[in-house]
């Protein structure tokens, strides 16, 4: 046969084979699909300076660009085993049996694996076999027959159809057959296993209509700029939201089957369930998260208001033990994280097991049904989503996710600042130029912003309403400018009177440091 087709065969049969495992693991467990397992998994081992190199050129774009590199090569991988089996249908076979295990591997080692995950891919590894030999068989008898047809006279020029213009017609048709069965079923899967989207609708109805919550004070009016100079919101939009983490398929546990277990090193264990939940005093808070991998300038950095029940109240119930420093969480996803005990024992502290999110229920992405949220803390060692599991322990005994991969144990946030206006290498008009930005020191809150122009004398910016300590504060200034290149610098002080550090220093282990810059250009 030729070897496009053949090609083209073994493209088909690896297209069906993940096709209908997606749509299986869509009918029965999302988790289980043997493409995003196969995906999780490259993740799961891939050496540190592979995921950083991955997150700082991708950004949140890392996972398509890995689904779709996968894709790739797989594609290349299943039209090699075509070319292969032109004559005959084993080495296809083979290749199309090793991609199938390597499903199950990734299934069977996922962080959360029930028996009925084992599904998804053995139907994919019979899909992908099926079809190879059927496509497979149906092109030999076709190009097999060839020079008998060849030397038949023309089918068109008199005589009925030949056979073998049939069988051509039966292969194509059945590999268009193929191809678009296999997306459809790919789609299938995709929107089966979509989701929690009627769980979080019942979540943001019953929160709204929920008296009794301790609102966050409204944000004032003066508190940013955002109206007058287009600069950052004070409450960022939930689609805006950053997002990081290591979930390649989000959970989809509903509220319903959701349920936390508080264990380890207390009193008197507890397993909370959505319903008790809300049946606790529940306050909303307006906190400003930060991620550890912020570059200094960078958008790791967002402000919602949260809506939750008061994780300290939480474990007086529970009753720590003396010596448990750590409170351990993992995800329904596996991912762990480990938080001091002592931080959010503090009362002032507020920290909260949240579930709404700027008054709806908690986007899928943002942790749906339940997450962590510490003020002051970076969220690799304390935000962890769709969480399932609480330990009290120590740091001694257990090690979390980003620990392993040799990012801190203890992480405060770092008193940072950015300039978000003017932009980077902008062109403005000369005369009075605005220089506007954030800055934030949670909890303890900003007390002062300077900012210099050209390596110029510090002068201090005008600070915005203060919403609480544990917010970002916007600033803003203005300076008379000429033309020309100029380079503008800005550092924050805390409310204790501590400045931001001026070393430079990357995200790697407990975040980055030194005074944010900023060239542009005035005309
Ligand atoms: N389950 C889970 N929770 C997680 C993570 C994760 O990878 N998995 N990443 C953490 C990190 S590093 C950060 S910065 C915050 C980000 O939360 P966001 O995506 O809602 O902004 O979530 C934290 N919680
Ligand atoms: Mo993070």
């Amino acid at each position: 046969m030729p070897r496009g087709f053949a090609a083209l065969i073994g493209v088909l049969a690896v297209g069906a084979a993940l096709g209908v495992g997606h749509l299986v693991a869509g009918l029965i467990s999302p988790a289980s699909s043997p493409y995003l397992a196969v995906g999780d998994t490259v993740i799961r081992f891939s050496p540190e300076w592979l995921t950083e190199f991955a997150k700082s050129t991708f950004g949140t774009a890392d996972k398509p660009v890995l689904l779709g590199g996968m894709a790739v090569v797989i594609a290349l991988a299943a039209a090699a085993a075509g070319i292969a089996s032109r004559r005959s249908p084993r080495p296809g076979v083979a290749v199309v049996v090793v991609l199938g295990v390597l499903g199950f591997l990734a299934v069977i080692s996922a962080p959360v694996f029930a028996p009925l995950d084992l599904l998804a891919p053995a139907a994919s590894l019979a899909a992908g076999v099926v079809t190879f030999r059927g496509l497979h068989g149906l092109a030999l008898r076709t190009y097999g027959d060839r020079g008998a047809a060849d030397r038949s006279p023309d089918p068109g020029a008199g005589g009925p159809s030949g056979p073998a213009v049939s069988r051509r017609g039966v292969l194509i048709g059945s590999s268009a057959a193929v191809g678009v069965g296999a997306l459809a079923a790919g789609a299938g899967g995709f929107f089966l296993g979509r989701g929690v989207g009627d769980s979080r609708a019942q979540v943001t109805a019953r929160l709204a209509a929920l008296r009794g919550i301790e609102r966050a004070p409204a944000i004032p009016a003066g508190a940013a700029y955002a109206a007058e100079l287009g600069t950052t919101t004070f409450i960022t939009p939930n689609p805006d939201f950053y997002r990081i983490d290591v979930a390649l398929r989000i959970p989809t546990t509903s509220a319903a089957d959701w349920s936390l277990r508080i264990h380890g090193m207390v009193d008197n264990e507890i397993v909370l369930s959505f319903e008790d939940l809300l049946r606790r005093p529940l306050f909303e808070k307006t906190i400003t998260m930060t991620c550890v991998s912020n570059e200094v300038g960078g958008s790791l950095i967002s402000t919602a208001n949260f809506i939750g029940v008061s994780l300290r109240d939480l474990l007086l119930e529970a009753g720590v033990q003396p010596g448990a420093d750590q409170v351990f969480t993992t995800s329904i996803d596996g991912w762990t994280a480990g938080t001091p005990a002592d931080v959010i024992m503090r009362p002032d502290r507020d920290a909260l097991l949240a579930f709404g999110m700027n008054g709806e229920a908690l986007p899928p992405e943002h942790g749906f049904p339940v997450r962590m949220v510490v003020p002051g803390l970076y969220g690799f060692v304390s935000a962890t989503k769709w969480i399932a599991d609480m330990e009290l322990t120590t740091f001694d005994r257990r090690r979390s996710y980003w620990l392993e991969r040799g990012w801190a144990e203890k992480a405060p946030i770092k008193t940072q600042s950015r300039i978000d206006s003017p932009r980077g290498f902008a062109t403005v008009p000369a005369g009075k130029v605005s220089i506007a930005g954030i800055a934030w020191s949670q909890p303890a809150g900003i007390g002062k912003v300077e900012v210099r122009m050209d390596g110029g004398p510090w002068q201090p910016a005008e600070l915005a309403t203060e919403v609480s300590g544990d917010t970002w504060r916007m600033w803003r200034t203005e300076f008379d400018l000429g033309p020309g290149s100029h380079t503008v610098q800005a550092r924050a002080t805390d409310a204790h009177g501590v400045t931001q550090t001026e070393m430079r220093a990357g995200p790697i282990p407990d975040g980055a440091s030194g005074w944010p810059a900023t060239i542009f250009t005035v005309i």
